[in-house]
């Protein structure tokens, strides 16, 4: 594979957590900025789909390679919500406060609060690759009743790690990276990468 691989989002939380994982296997990481990718619509109904058209997109105006990531959360007593919704759960122009501030309304005194995070990545060589890499993992938890911890991002201070007395956004980067869907699904990714090479 090239070293130079695109990041195809526009979250900085994920480019964050990406980067610092991806460069340590001398995989030279540039953000879609760089090339002005604009915002491409989300219109896939699962992850894999929504990763896909952002690694495609951000691919074809880059001209390199390029890996996506789509995530969410899904929480069981919301059938799933709001899964492939998550970053726009309290509207278009939603932010991480008030997409939390909406959760924990939605799920009211419910004491069911069992939920996981999943991310899928998607690695494509090119725009038209046939056979994209799609590795994907889950993080199990609970949402809490109050936000705790300022680390992370989006859900992360209502998420109460499974196994842990604390919320992922009481983590440190190195220390969420170790366990969360993103870490588990890039280190499947990174292991295709050793495959391939
Ligand atoms: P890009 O599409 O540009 O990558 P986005 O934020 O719109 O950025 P998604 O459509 O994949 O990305 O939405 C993912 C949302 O799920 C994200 O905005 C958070 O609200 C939530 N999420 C995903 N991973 C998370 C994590 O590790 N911690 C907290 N919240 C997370």
């Amino acid at each position: 594979m090239s070293n130079k691989v695109v990041l195809a989002t526009g979250n900085q939380g994920k480019v964050k957590e990406l980067s610092a994982m991806l460069n340590q296997y001398d995989i030279e990481v540039l953000p879609q900025s760089d090339f002005n990718v604009p915002e491409v619509a989300e219109t896939g109904t699962t992850f894999v789909e929504n990763a896909i058209i952002k690694a495609r997109h951000a691919a074809k105006i880059s001209g390199l390679p390029a890996i996506a990531d789509d995530s969410g959360l899904e929480v069981d007593a919301l059938n799933g919500a709001p899964g492939v919704y998550s970053a726009r759960y309290a509207g278009a122009n939603a932010d991480d406060q008030k997409n939390i501030d909406h959760l924990l309304a939605a799920l009211g005194e419910q004491t069911e609060r069992s939920a996981r995070f999943w991310c899928v990545l998607v690695y494509m060589r090119h725009a038209d690759d046939p056979t994209p890499i799609i590795c994907q993992a889950s993080w199990e938890g609970e949402i809490t009743t109050t936000q705790q911890g300022r680390e992370g991002f989006g859900y992360d201070p209502i998420f109460k790690v499974q196994g842990l007395n604390c919320t992922s956004a009481e983590l440190t980067k190195e220390e969420k990276n170790a366990i969360s869907h993103r870490g588990q699904a890039l280190k499947q990714l990174v292991s295709h990468f050793q495959g391939l090479a």
